[in-house]
């Protein structure tokens, strides 16, 4: 009876999942609603544009992911604010072969950043359509994102085409592994309590 109780008990502990909430923004035709339900279903799916939100939960691993997918026309994009509670990680997702509007992705961007409610996510650019022709290096993409600047917080470029899947799991890799080191950092200071009130 015991040996079972414990069983149970431990099989559940096994199975508990992290969770963690990804916001997916960027430009409208970006590639966004492609690229969610590329990772939704390993599949090419005919999107129209979004007016409103789409939402899909994965699993990798043991984290629950539940990923945002918000409309990115222009008149929507006040709209994005009411998404940032809870995010862990940022998916920015640019067009790369859109030079013309490269500079409005980045204003977006900007805009989505200065809000403290995004503060301590991980944000990871997807460079989109990496497939069509003269399509932005990641390199000139980090640098018309003006990324640099950003220091003191986690970002990487994701060379992706949304249409085969190509780099769409890679980037939310690295998202995840910045979770986790995230988690060790923390961990470790509460396992140093001295070291910890000095700093304070
Ligand atoms: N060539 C190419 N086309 C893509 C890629 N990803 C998406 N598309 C196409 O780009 C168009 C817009 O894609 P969506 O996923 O609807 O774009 P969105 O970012 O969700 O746009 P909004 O919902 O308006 O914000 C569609 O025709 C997609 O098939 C890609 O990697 N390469
Ligand atoms: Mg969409």
């Amino acid at each position: 009876m015991v040996l079972h109780h414990n069983m149970g008990l431990r099989f559940s502990r096994f199975r508990r999942l992290r969770k963690s909430r990804i916001l997916i923004l960027g430009p409208d035709a970006a590639g966004k609603t492609t690229l969610l339900y590329r990772l939704k279903t390993g599949r090419t799916v005919t999107t129209i544009p979004t007016i409103g939100f789409n939402v899909e939960s994965i699993q990798i691993k043991r984290t629950q992911l539940t990923l945002w997918d918000v409309g990115g026309q222009d008149k929507l994009r006040t709209l994005w604010k009411h998404y940032f509670i809870g995010v862990s990680i940022l998916a920015f997702v640019v067009d790369s072969s859109d030079r013309d509007r490269i500079e409005e992705a980045n204003e977006a961007l900007q805009g989505v950043l200065m809000d403290p409610l995004l503060d301590s996510c991980a944000i990871l650019i997807y460079a989109n359509k990496q497939d069509m022709e003269g399509a932005m290096s990641t390199r000139e993409i980090t640098e018309k994102l003006g990324l640099s600047q950003f220091l003191s917080r986690p970002w990487h470029v994701q060379s992706s085409c949304a249409l085969t899947g190509d780099g769409v799991y890679e980037g939310l890799d690295w998202a995840l592994n910045q979770e986790k080191l995230r988690r060790k950092r923390r961990n470790k200071a509460m396992s140093e309590p001295l070291l910890f009130s000095n700093v304070l």
